[in-house]
């Protein structure tokens, strides 16, 4: 028998799948469709790691074995290329991003492909390709014009070395990601897309879809549903009013002064009657510096100034009371003011007990009831915030809007789109602030396309998410260049069935693609309401002392040496043997010899085949079926250990068997099962094999543990099998040293047998 040999035979069925197509998804077919997704990847410098591989193989399993059943399966993949990191190689390079992508996703293409993954390769996409960002543009310009995106002035964090707004995510313990420098919030006008508009139908229909529970308690408590009044305040002797927002009506007796966001619009409109009002902007200065996360941090030294001049009026009990600013007041959340009741509130207690403030226990009242007394208004408020949309970089989808002195920001036309990216040297960060694309003179200067007379090019471009809201779509019909898909391979193919992905995109991309796909649906793009029907997470792969991967702590495991080495069916065997998919979980080279080892049983094996008769396999078949679809990959390995180890033990298996044995390891490792598959004298290939059935009669498991009592209490358990004879498992029971310890030196009067129950011993 020759020996296995990995390098060999998986190179071999690598070509051959390149060359046959096996994956390729059919269009219209009358099978039933499953449409599978994995996050398409960010092609790094770094090229791929181990840990990327893990959601690709896990819903490789599932997209094997499904075409197995008979489906349909579309299981595509493609580039997210825009973004940062691509850019900052590139600035300290001075290659190309372009070049940079096109290298990078060569080697990642490379790569995915040594791990025999079965991806429709015909339907690969990249959302830097000017063939599919004409799409994303064209979304915008339909989101523009239902008033959806719309440029306003907003606070962005902004880098004071770097010179340029970041996002949020882009900050990191309040300083820059780029530079570890010091960041600070500044008015800044940017395009933003209105996500608070669909706040409401993005967490009702969270009703509707399969995601796991965590995913969707994250997607709610981003999308912060509250429901509560606002309340206007009096101003003594002003005719303003200060509104505020409380989910607490029924506290209302009990608040004993107000706070106003630093940044609140009042506080600047009061300032003729606030008499320490140098005191109070020292403090909103302060503010600027600190992040929202600084900010609310729960059991943080409460700091605030008082509006000494100005007295509000408790509208429920008439009582004067005072009004401070304090930064644990969002100016962007609810009406950006509070009535605080420090009776009732942690933080308020926090800041009444610094600030010598009175904390009155109120009796509570009917909200009903209180809201409707003091002219209060219900409302619902959401913590989800507009998306902000532009950012001054060069490395992202242009905005395809051109700004006019006459008319204003104008939609580029649709006939003229893509707008594409301009080639230009310097692409730097300007020390205005301005995007690069400014710099880019015949490009920016262009006719306004309502008026004729001359305007220039919005010069901002999309942020990195943008590409990755909408790619689900394009894969249904990745070549179209009249629609970003058409409307019939949409409705075969969408919604996406299955969809796995990090739980660390589960809040914004996940949610700004549901955003995305509901406007879709409204302008009827779309023939769904929802993209993803079904959503999971899987764990990361932690190096092997159990920290982070990275490549300055040089413990990246490189997945081309392990191909190399030890072959891509033990990698991607071992990465859904090595513990609960959706659980992080560290590496261990020792546990990935292990599979390699049961591989090279399955290998050995062949050699037994003979006459031996049948094994019953409905309940392995059963387990591994399940699994698979429960994402449990783990145990569906280690049931098809437990087979093969009892194979093993046998001296001739039968053919049948063993060929059941080869069509369930498959999805797993499908290199070596085509192989042997092969090997033992099948022409066609195992793709076409048929998922094996199961008689679920026979699936009901024939082992059990069973209690051993000695007179009355209960002393072991022993295995038993259910056609052991009842001598046999007496003599056991008797035999087991936990018995014997209550047994010895004493008279066995009787032994009872419940059979599969219990086992009843009497001493006397
Ligand atoms: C009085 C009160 C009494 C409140 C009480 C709570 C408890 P959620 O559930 O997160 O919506 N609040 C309102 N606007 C705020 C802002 N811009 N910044 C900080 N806090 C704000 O919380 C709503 C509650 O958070 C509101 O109800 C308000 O305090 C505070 F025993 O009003 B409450
Ligand atoms: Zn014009």
């Amino acid at each position: 028998m020759e020996k296995y040999n990995h390098k060999k035979i998986e190179k071999k069925w690598q070509e051959k799948w390149d060359k046959d197509k096996p994956h390729k998804a059919e269009d219209f077919s009358k099978k039933e469709k499953s449409y599978l997704l994995i996050e398409f990847p960010y092609p790094s410098g770094d090229g791929l790691h181990v840990g990327h591989p893990r959601p690709y193989i896990g819903m490789d399993v599932i997209a094997r074995k499904r075409r197995a059943e008979g489906k349909n399966v579309l299981y595509p993949i493609g580039w997210d290329a825009f973004g940062l990191p691509t850019e900052n190689f590139a600035l300290k390079t001075g290659v190309h991003p372009k070049e940079v992508t096109k290298k990078n996703t060569d080697i990642f293409r490379k790569q995915i492909k040594s791990l025999g993954i079965s991806f429709d390769w015909s339907r690969e996409i990249n959302t830097t390709d000017p063939e599919y960002y004409k799409w994303t543009q064209w979304i915008f310009l339909q989101l523009f014009k239902k008033g959806l995106a719309y440029k306003a002035s907003v606070a962005v964090n902004w880098c004071l070395s770097c010179k340029i707004g970041l996002a949020n995510e882009e900050v990191v313990d309040g300083k820059c990601e780029r530079c570890g420098g010091e960041t600070e919030k500044r008015q800044k006008e940017q395009w933003m897309l209105a996500i608070t508009k669909y706040a409401d139908r993005l967490d009702k229909d969270l009703d509707d879809v399969d995601y796991s529970e965590p995913i969707k308690i994250q997607q709610r408590n981003w999308i912060g549903k509250s429901e509560g009044a606002e309340i206007d305040f009096d101003i003594k002797n002003s005719d303003r009013k200060i509104k505020i927002f409380t989910t607490r009506a029924d506290t209302l007796f009990g608040s004993t002064y107000m706070v106003l966001a630093p940044e609140h619009e009042l506080v600047q409109e009061l300032k003729s009657q606030i008499t320490n009002f140098n005191e109070a902007e020292k403090y909103i200065n302060d503010t600027k510096k600190k992040t929202e996360i600084e900010r609310t941090a729960e059991g943080k030294e409460k700091t605030g100034v008082e509006l000494k001049g100005v007295t509000a009026i408790n509208p429920a009990n008439k009582e004067e009371i005072p009004v401070f600013i304090a930064d644990y007041v969002m100016v962007e959340y609810g009406t950006g003011a509070i009535m605080a009741v420090p009776a009732h509130d942690q933080r308020d207690f926090e800041f009444a007990k610094k600030f010598n403030l009175p904390i009155v226990e109120a009796d509570l009242v009917d909200m009903d009831e209180v809201i409707e007394k003091v002219k209060g208004k219900k409302t619902i408020k959401y913590k989800l915030r507009d998306w902000v949309f532009s950012r001054q970089r060069y490395w992202g989808e242009p905005i395809p809007i051109i700004h006019c002195d006459e008319c204003g920001p104008v939609a580029v036309p649709e006939e003229h789109l893509p707008v594409e990216l301009p080639d230009i040297k310097d692409y730097k960060p300007t020390d205005s602030g301005e995007s690069p694309l400014s710099k880019a003179k015949s490009w920016v200067n262009v006719k306004c396309p309502k008026c004729g007379k001359m305007g220039k090019r919005e010069t901002d471009v999309m942020p990195n998410w943008a590409g990755s809201s909408w790619y689900y779509l394009r894969y249904a019909d990745p070549n179209n260049d009249k629609a970003l898909a058409d409307a019939k391979n949409l409705k075969y193919w969408t919604p996406v069935d299955w969809y796995n992905g990090g739980m660390e995109h589960t809040t914004l991309h996940l949610l700004y693609s549901r955003f995305w796909h509901k406007f879709l649906y409204d302008i009827k793009v779309v023939p769904t309401p929802e993209p993803y029907q079904k959503r999971t997470s899987h764990g990361l792969i932690l190096a092997e002392g159990g920290e982070k991967m990275s490549k300055s702590k040089g413990n990246v495991v490189n997945p081309d040496e392990i191909v190399e080495t030890f072959g891509a069916d033990t990698l991607r065997t071992y990465e859904m043997f090595m513990g609960p998919f959706d659980q992080v979980i560290a590496w261990s080279t020792n546990n990935m010899v292990g599979v390699r080892r049961f591989l090279e049983k399955i290998w050995r094996l062949q050699r037994k085949i003979g006459d031996g008769s049948d094994v019953i396999l409905d309940g392995t078949i059963k387990k591994v079926t399940d699994d698979i679809e429960a994402m449990k990959f783990n145990t569906a390995v280690s049931t098809m250990m437990i087979l093969v180890n009892e194979l093993e033990k046998t001296k001739e298996i039968s053919k049948n068997t063993y060929e059941k044995l080869l069509i369930l390891l498959a999805p797993f490792a499908p290199h070596i099962a085509e192989e042997l598959w092969d090997k033992i004298g099948n022409s066609d290939s195992i793709l076409s094999e048929v998922w094996p059935k199961y008689d679920s009669k026979k699936t009901i498991t024939d082992k059990a543990e069973i209690a051993v009592q000695v007179d009355g209490k209960v002393r072991a358990t022993i295995p038993v099998s259910i056609d052991d004879d009842e001598d046999s498992v007496k003599e056991k029971a008797l035999s087991n040293e936990n018995v014997k310890k209550w047994t010895d030196g004493k008279n066995i009067n009787k032994v009872l047998y419940v059979k599969g129950k219990i086992i009843s011993i009497v001493t006397g």
